[in-house]
């Protein structure tokens, strides 16, 4: 397997300035994740974008994140964008950044026995799994799932539960590129929008990590849904001196148990044992003392604005406050959880 000479970087940076930078670095940039708040103008990004309409509590200066490659050379790099079905992307020879946002309001009810958001994340995640296809980037290295009311119940089955359905579906149907493999993801609930997925695929395979304080989610008993999530706690890119670890949404999630349902204290500190374990486990597997959690990217979804101080002192207090982070309001997807953390190395 040959050793990529490109490697992975984010930035992260406010929303104009993500956006004049992209400008002036054409040749670098894949793609990007926002969150605005509703007055935030909708710049039209020239590259594949997720703009989430999400209020952001702290760290406004680094809620838009970046997704670039740093080529040990640009000479001979080709970088350039691409559409298919409701797909927009960017792409190199290494990765590739797509998007795609689907209202829930492009089938209709009667089309389908199986629930509208479980049919169209269905159709989102086989779209998803064509261009792989198509493309020949047979690997995935993470997904970013949003979608609005995350915990309701609809049909007789919480919304994220449906949303498994979908992608457990697809991911049986498409099997032969699917593979099995588990990457790395997060599932947030947001007031509006449609089912908004954002993913990097890339053509080395990575390696994916699982928690071993948690049971892998594949493996979840059918009292959390039908269907079980698709992902894996981190995923590990192995490029040597560009090693990029991507770790999952992470909560207060022991075996598959939820711990301190109504302390969020309590679930904050939790939380951030179960990153440490996860790091601890990249390591394992990496050979190395290579990661190390107060130099990650942190995005800390909050399901309750009152939380936040407490929360973000409590990170603070375990990590130093030169940690990089931004909070976010979101829905959790099991409504017990009052926070969830996904990092980025
Ligand atoms: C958990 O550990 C909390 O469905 O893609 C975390 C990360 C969670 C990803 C997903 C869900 C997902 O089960 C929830």
């Amino acid at each position: 397997m040959s050793v990529p000479i490109l490697s992975l970087q984010t930035i992260h940076n406010s929303f104009s300035s993500i956006f004049q930078y992209s400008k002036l670095q054409e040749n670098k940039v894949l793609g990007a994740i926002c969150f605005v708040d509703d007055s935030a103008a909708k710049a039209n990004f020239d590259i594949p974008s997720l703009q989430l309409q999400a209020p952001v509590l702290h760290g406004e200066d680094i809620s838009c994140e970046l997704w670039l490659i740093q080529p040990a050379s640009l000479v001979g790099n080709v970088i350039a964008n691409g559409n298919i079905d409701n797909i927009s992307y960017r792409f190199d020879d290494d990765f590739l950044f797509g998007v795609i946002s689907l209202p829930e309001s492009t089938l209709s009810q009667n089309e389908t026995d199986i629930s509208l958001l479980a049919s169209i994340t269905e159709s989102a995640y086989r779209e998803i799994f064509s261009l792989m296809e198509a493309n020949n980037y047979p690997h995935v290295y993470r997904f970013w799932n949003y979608m609005a009311d995350i915990n309701v119940v609809s049909q007789g089955l919480e919304r994220y539960r449906q949303f498994n359905v979908g992608r457990k579906n697809a991911f049986m149907a498409c099997s032969d590129i699917a593979d099995n493999q588990l990457p790395a993801a997060c599932a947030l609930g947001m007031a509006v929008g449609p089912l908004s997925i954002a993913f990097l695929l890339g053509r080395q395979a990575p390696i994916a990590i699982e928690n071993p304080r948690q049971i892998s989610a594949y493996e979840y008993p059918d009292r959390y849904g039908p269907q079980t999530p698709s992902f894996s706690r981190a995923t590990l890119l192995n490029a040597k001196q560009s090693a990029f670890l991507f770790i999952s949404g992470t909560a207060s999630i022991v075996g598959h148990q939820t711990l301190h349902v109504t302390d969020v204290l309590a679930q904050t500190k939790e939380t951030l044992t179960n990153l440490e374990a996860v790091i601890a486990e990249a390591n394992r597997i990496y050979g190395e003392k290579r990661f190390e959690l107060q130099h990650f990217f942190l995005r800390v979804y909050i399901r309750h604005v009152a939380d936040l101080s407490l929360i973000k002192n409590e990170i603070q207090r375990h990590l130093g406050n030169t940690i990089k982070a931004v909070y976010i309001q979101a829905d959790i997807c099991r409504k017990e959880l009052l926070l969830e953390i996904e990092a980025t190395s």
